[in-house]
């Protein structure tokens, strides 16, 4: 089994919604496992400013998916929920991106893993290091100012009960 980290967000409509129903479509894939889900944060937008605050999670996999065919059920989950892809980095109902995968480096046209961008973003660091025991994780998200970079806690419970059992 392979172990996959991802980062979710969203910043149109009812954004919570938009996290719950990708979460849920993620673990209705046979070949994935929701193994962990951070709490909710909402954070200010980062590269396009002009948009409104997104809440993001990060969650933890367990899936036989390769990383493109996991990239495949990513991209397809957000056209399910309704992404247009009109601005770089702009407003989106749902963003799905694969942050690691294992221990692997990949680089394609399509897929670059660790993202490339992820470390430097406290919006994708500070929710990964809540589920990660990775020491220079835990350093990193140390050194951010939640308050300075506009990170602040959504909800106060995990999403694990929340996300994915729904049955009851
Ligand atoms: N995603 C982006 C660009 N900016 N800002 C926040 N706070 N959260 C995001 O998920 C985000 C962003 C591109 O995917
Ligand atoms: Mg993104
Ligand atoms: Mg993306």
């Amino acid at each position: 089994m392979n172990r996959a980290y991802l980062s979710i967000g969203s910043n149109i409509g009812d954004r919570y919604q938009y996290l719950q129903e990708a979460v849920r479509s993620l673990s209705a894939v046979p070949s994935i496992t929701v193994i962990k889900l951070s709490k909710v944060y909402e954070t200010d937008p980062v590269g396009y400013t002009d948009q409104a605050a997104f809440l993001n999670i990060a969650v933890e996999l367990g899936t036989s998916l390769s990383p493109h065919d996991l990239l495949a059920v990513c991209q397809n989950i957000e056209q399910e929920l309704g992404r247009k892809r009109i601005i770089r980095w702009g407003p989106r109902t749902v963003d799905l991106d694969i942050l690691l995968y294992n221990d692997e480096n990949i680089e394609s046209d399509d897929l670059v893993i660790p993202h490339p961008r992820m470390e430097e973003r406290a919006f994708v660091v500070i929710p990964l290091a809540s589920i990660s025991s990775d020491a220079a994780l835990l350093q990193k998200a140390a050194e951010f100012d939640p308050e300075k970079e506009g990170i602040r806690l959504w909800t106060a419970f995990d999403g694990d009960d929340v996300f994915v059992h729904t049955e009851n």
